[in-house]
């Protein structure tokens, strides 16, 4: 009796340990939930249709399982009393053979035919914008094709306009994706991998990497900020210019400062001596939102502490801290405030 008190007991503690471990997880996806992108809130051609594929499948798939659970349900309530030891056995029943190898045949089939006409519509489309994107460990490289512009972890892109990208990786396998707007395709060292898409509703859009790529593999974020065609025209003309020449007493002094600075190996700005291609193109650093692959928000004091100590900000990260004076660092980033 005790023992079998024993066991209850020790079934109740699991069925508790269970389901606090069922809570928890449920509170931490929900934790996820409001900071992921969702595949199913759509505003591209091509994510509507691989959600409508998903939902298609999903619904077939249910089907059959459905179909096989109620079966199984079926036989158990139904054959729950016989007592014979060995069931009869059937065999060489050509029917029932053809028809367990051709339903799921046909299933996968029109699995399948959906798949193929759905990726068929992904890469179709008239390709009126085509970008360059490259993974760094841990940022994105952005080149816009035909034109002297370049940007870092935010793609301008207009709406209602097909964009093509070339897909590129500089040190390891990383994975674009911005599920919002597209699928996700990997970017593999020595491949050029190709994605083509058609946003449609102007907003921001979360990307991240979605491919473990090393210890910033979580702080490589980037936006796609699909604009009304003019907003974004503007914006391109903007970045086609060279540079701003400073203004500021403190921004000119920044500009000339960092000439002289090792960030003129690794950084580019254009129309300056700075033509180092490691790191982010700086040009139009202030046009941009976030800094570091969308780890901070671009603000003066953010730029302060992320040239400081980059380390600090993302352990790990491919840039050194530069020894500079508390001075030159505040000249340095009111220099970069002005290039808009
Ligand atoms: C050895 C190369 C290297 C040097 C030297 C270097 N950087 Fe960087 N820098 C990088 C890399 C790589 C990143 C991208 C880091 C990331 O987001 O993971 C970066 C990012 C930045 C960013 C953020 C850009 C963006 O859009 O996210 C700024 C601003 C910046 N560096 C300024 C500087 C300044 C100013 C100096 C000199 C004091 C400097 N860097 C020196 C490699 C370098
Ligand atoms: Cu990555």
């Amino acid at each position: 009796m005790s023992d079998a008190r024993g066991i209850s007991r020790h079934a109740r503690r699991s069925i508790v340990l269970r389901a606090a471990f069922l809570a928890a997880l449920t509170v931490g996806l929900a934790g996820c939930a409001s900071q992921s992108p969702g595949m199913f809130q759509t505003h591209s051609a091509g994510a509507h249709d691989i959600a409508v594929l998903t939902y298609t499948m999903f619904a077939i798939l249910s089907l059959v399982l459905i179909t096989v659970w109620s079966l199984l349900a079926y036989v158990i309530i139904r054959f729950r009393h016989r007592t014979e030891a060995e069931a009869s056995r059937t065999r060489g029943n050509t029917t029932i053979e053809v028809l367990w190898t051709a339903i799921p045949a046909v299933i996968v089939a029109v699995l399948f035919v959906l798949t193929m006409q759905t990726t068929g519509k992904l890469i179709g489309g008239p390709d009126n914008v085509s970008l360059t994107v490259i993974g760094h460990q841990w940022w994105w490289q952005v080149k816009y094709a035909g034109a002297d512009v370049a940007t870092a972890n935010e793609i301008h892109l207009p709406a209602g306009t097909a964009i093509t990208a070339d897909l590129l990786s500089a040190d390891v396998i990383h994975q674009f994706s911005c599920p919002q707007v597209t699928g996700k395709v990997q970017m593999i060292p020595g491949t050029v991998n190709h994605i083509s898409f058609l946003p449609i509703t102007a907003g921001t859009y979360l990307g991240v990497c979605a491919q473990f790529c090393g210890v910033q593999h979580a702080h490589m974020h980037f936006l796609l900020i699909v604009q009304p065609p003019a907003q974004f025209e503007a914006w391109f003309t903007n970045q086609m210019k060279p540079a701003v020449t400073p203004t500021g007493t403190q921004a000119i002094a920044g500009a000339g400062a960092l000439a002289g600075l090792p960030c003129s190996s690794c950084h580019t700005i254009r129309g300056t001596s700075l033509n180092g291609t490691y790191g982010p193109d700086l040009t139009h650093l202030a046009s941009r939102t976030s800094i570091a692959a969308v780890t901070l928000s671009n603000t003066p004091a953010n730029l302060r502490r992320w040239i400081a100590d980059p380390n600090a900000v993302k352990p790990g990260v491919l840039m050194p801290t530069v020894p500079v004076s508390p001075r030159t660092l505040d000249e340095i980033v009111a220099y970069l405030d002005e290039l808009k």
